[in-house]
C-alpha cells in the first residue's frame, strides 16, 4: 500500500513536447448529461481539457449539447437522437452506433472515453419491466457491447456504474470504475457500512471482480488494480458537494487520452483533484467552494506539481 506523494505524481505527468499539436494530446469522448443534469456534462468535459487533453467531444442529447455549448466555446459536440417522455429524456440504443462510428474516425491510441456523468436513469423500483424503453439502460448496454473489442481506456462513473450494477456485463479491457461508497455498495451488494469499514478490501475485490482499475472515492480515496493499492492524501470537505465527482471523471479521462496508463491516470486525477480542492478551500472556504469553482483551481494544482 502506498500513499501518493507529490514527487511520484510529478513523475507521472505526461510530457508536452514543443513540437506538438492538439492531436498529440488525445481525444476524449464524453458520454454524459441529460435534461436534469446538463451541469455534469459541462463539468466533466471542461475538466478533461483543463488537465491537457487536446480535444473533447461531448456526446449527448441535442438539448444538453445546446445548453453546454451556451456555457463553453471550448467543446466539440456530437448531438444524439433522444426520446422525450414526460419531463425526462433518454437516448435510444441506436444512439450508441453514432458514437461507435465517430470513434472509428479517430486515432484510438490517443483516445479515451467516459460514460455516465449525469446520464440519468429511472430508479430501479419504477417500471422495471419497461426500463429498456424508458431510460438509458439499453443505450448503455449497446455502447458497451460495441466497445467490447476496443482497448481505449473507458471511465465508468455515476449512472454508468448504476447500470453496471443492474446485471453482470462483460467490460472491455481497459476500464476504470469511479464509485463513491454507495455506488460500490450497489456494485458489490455489500452495505455502505461494511465498505467504509474496510475500503481497501472492497476496492480490491471490485477491481478483481470487474477486471478494472477501481477508484473508491471519499476522504482518502483508494485507487487499485486489485494488486497495487494507492491512498490519496489530498482533498477536504469542500469536495463534498454536488458535481465534484464529475470533475474527477473528466480529469482521469483527460489524462488517459494523453497516453498515461489507466492506473497512473487515476492516481494523477485523484491527487490533483484533491489538491485543487485544498487550494480552492483556502481561497473560498470549504463551505463556499462549488464544483464550477474547482475547475478553475485545477491549473493551480498542476503548477504546484510541475
Ligand atoms: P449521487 O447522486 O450518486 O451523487 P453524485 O452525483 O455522484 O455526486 P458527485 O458526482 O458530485 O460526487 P461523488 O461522490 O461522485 O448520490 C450521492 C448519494 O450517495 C448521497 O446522498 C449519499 O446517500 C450517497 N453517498 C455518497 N458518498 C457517500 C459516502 N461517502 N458514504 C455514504 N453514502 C454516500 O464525488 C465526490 C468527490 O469528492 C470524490 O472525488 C470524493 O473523493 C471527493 N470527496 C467528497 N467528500 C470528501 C471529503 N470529505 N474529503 C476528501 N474528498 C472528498
Ligand atoms: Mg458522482
Amino acid at each position: 500500500m502506498q500513499i501518493l506523494a507529490l514527487n511520484a505524481i510529478a513523475a507521472m505527468l505526461p510530457t508536452r513536447s514543443e513540437q506538438s499539436h492538439k492531436a498529440s494530446f488525445g481525444h476524449v469522448f464524453n458520454v454524459a448529461g441529460s435534461i436534469n443534469y446538463p451541469g455534469a456534462a459541462y463539468l466533466s468535459s471542461i475538466s478533461a481539457l483543463r488537465v491537457g487533453a487536446g480535444y473533447v467531444t461531448l456526446a449527448s442529447s441535442l438539448l444538453v449539447c445546446q445548453r453546454v455549448a451556451a456555457q463553453s466555446p471550448d467543446l466539440v459536440f456530437l448531438p444524439l437522437p433522444s426520446v422525450h417522455e414526460a419531463a425526462n429524456d433518454f437516448l435510444p440504443s441506436e444512439s450508441a452506433a453514432q458514437i461507435l462510428s465517430q470513434l472509428k474516425r479517430v486515432n484510438t491510441k490517443l483516445c479515451s472515453m467516459s460514460i455516465g456523468s449525469g446520464l440519468g436513469r429511472i430508479a430501479q423500483t419504477a417500471r422495471v419491466a419497461d426500463e429498456a424503453h424508458t431510460d438509458n439502460y439499453a443505450f448503455f448496454c449497446a455502447l458497451l457491447h460495441g466497445l467490447q473489442q476496443e482497448t481505449l481506456p473507458i471511465v465508468l462513473d455515476a449512472d454508468g456504474l448504476n447500470f453496471l450494477s443492474r446485471k453482470p456485463l462483460t467490460l472491455p479491457e481497459n476500464c476504470l470504475l469511479t464509485p463513491h461508497p454507495k455506488e460500490l455498495s450497489r456494485l458489490l451488494a455489500v452495505s455502505v457500512a461494511h465498505i467504509q469499514a474496510d475500503r481497501v478490501k472492497y476496492a480490491q475485490q471490485a477491481a478483481l471482480q470487474f477486471n478494472a482499475i477501481v477508484v473508491l472515492k471519499g476522504a482518502n480515496t483508494v485507487i487499485t488494480d486489485g494488486k497495487r493499492v494507492f491512498i490519496n492524501p489530498t482533498g477536504n470537505s469542500a469536495l463534498a458537494k454536488a458535481g465534484t465527482g464529475d470533475v474527477l471523471t473528466g480529469m482521469i479521462t483527460g489524462f488517459c487520452a494523453q497516453g498515461v496508463s489507466p492506473l497512473n491516470a487515476a492516481c494523477l486525477g485523484v491527487y490533483l483533484h484533491g489538491l485543487a480542492g485544498d487550494i480552492a478551500a483556502l481561497a473560498l472556504s470549504p463551505y463556499s467552494m462549488l464544483a464550477s469553482d474547482l475547475i478553475n483551481f485545477i491549473p493551480k494544482a498542476l503548477i504546484r506539481v510541475l
